[in-house]
C-alpha cells in the first residue's frame, strides 16, 4: 500500500534574477521621478529668486534716476524723442545752488537707453547672453567729457506685456512703448519714468519685471 506523503514546498531563498532585475528597474524609475521633481522645484525656486532680484534692481534703479533728475533745471530739459512721445533719453543740467541771486547750473548730464553693443532689433539674441534685443540704462555725468556710468543692464526692448505690433497690448494708453521711457507733463512739471528689466532664468526662461516712478522737477 502506497503511502502518500505531503511535503511542504521548498522554502524560497531570496529573489530570482528576474525579480531582482524588475526591482532594480522600478527603483530606478522611482529615483528618476523623485530626482526630476527635486530639479523642477529647484528651478522654480531659482526662477522666483531671479524675478525677485530683477524687481529689486528695477525699483533701486528707478529711485536712483528719480534722485538724479529731481534737481534738474526745468528749462534745461531736452527729451529724445520730444514729448508727448515716450522719451528714451533726456539731457539736463542740475541746480547746484545760488550765487549772487543767480541759480548755478552744473555740466550737462544725460540719462538714456542704449542698446548693447552687438545687439540688433531683430527678435534674436545677437550677443548670446540669453536676452533678445536688450540694452542698458546709461547715465552720463558730463556730456562734454563723455563720462558714462551703467545704471542697469538687461533693459527690455519692449515694456512688460507689450509687443511690437502697432497695438496697445497692455492697455496703458501707449502703443509699443519701450522697456525704458519717460513721460513729461509740463503743466505739473512731473516726469513719469517706467523701466522693464529682463533676466535669464533657469530652463532658458526669461524673468520680466517692471516698475514706475514719478518725480516732480521744481527748479527753473
Ligand atoms: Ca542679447
Ligand atoms: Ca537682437
Ligand atoms: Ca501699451
Amino acid at each position: 500500500m502506497r503511502t502518500l506523503s505531503l511535503r511542504a514546498p521548498r522554502e524560497r531563498r531570496g529573489l530570482s534574477l528576474l525579480e531582482l532585475a524588475i526591482a532594480v528597474v522600478i527603483s530606478a524609475i522611482l529615483f528618476g521621478a523623485a530626482a526630476i521633481t527635486v530639479l523642477r522645484a529647484d528651478a522654480a525656486f531659482r526662477e522666483t529668486e531671479v524675478g525677485a532680484e530683477a524687481q529689486r534692481l528695477c525699483e533701486q534703479t528707478l529711485e536712483r534716476v528719480a534722485r538724479e533728475l529731481m534737481n534738474a533745471d526745468r528749462s534745461s530739459l531736452a527729451f529724445a524723442p520730444a514729448p508727448p512721445q515716450p522719451s528714451i533719453g533726456v539731457s539736463y543740467r542740475r541746480a547746484e545752488g545760488w550765487a549772487g541771486g543767480v541759480l548755478q547750473l552744473g555740466p550737462q548730464r544725460r540719462v538714456r537707453f542704449v542698446r548693447d553693443a552687438g545687439e540688433f532689433v531683430d527678435g534674436l539674441d545677437n550677443d548670446g547672453d540669453g536676452l533678445v534685443d536688450e540694452g542698458a540704462l546709461i547715465l552720463t555725468t558730463d556730456v562734454a567729457a563723455g563720462d558714462d556710468v551703467v545704471l542697469v543692464n538687461g533693459v527690455a526692448e519692449m515694456g512688460a506685456g507689450e509687443l511690437a505690433n502697432g497695438a496697445d497690448d497692455d492697455g496703458d494708453g501707449l502703443v509699443d512703448e519701450p522697456g525704458f521711457f519717460m513721460l513729461w507733463d509740463a503743466a505739473s512739471a512731473t516726469l513719469t519714468i517706467e523701466l522693464t528689466l529682463e533676466r535669464l532664468a533657469p530652463r532658458q526662461r526669461r524673468s520680466v519685471r517692471s516698475g514706475q516712478i514719478a518725480v516732480r522737477i521744481r527748479n527753473g
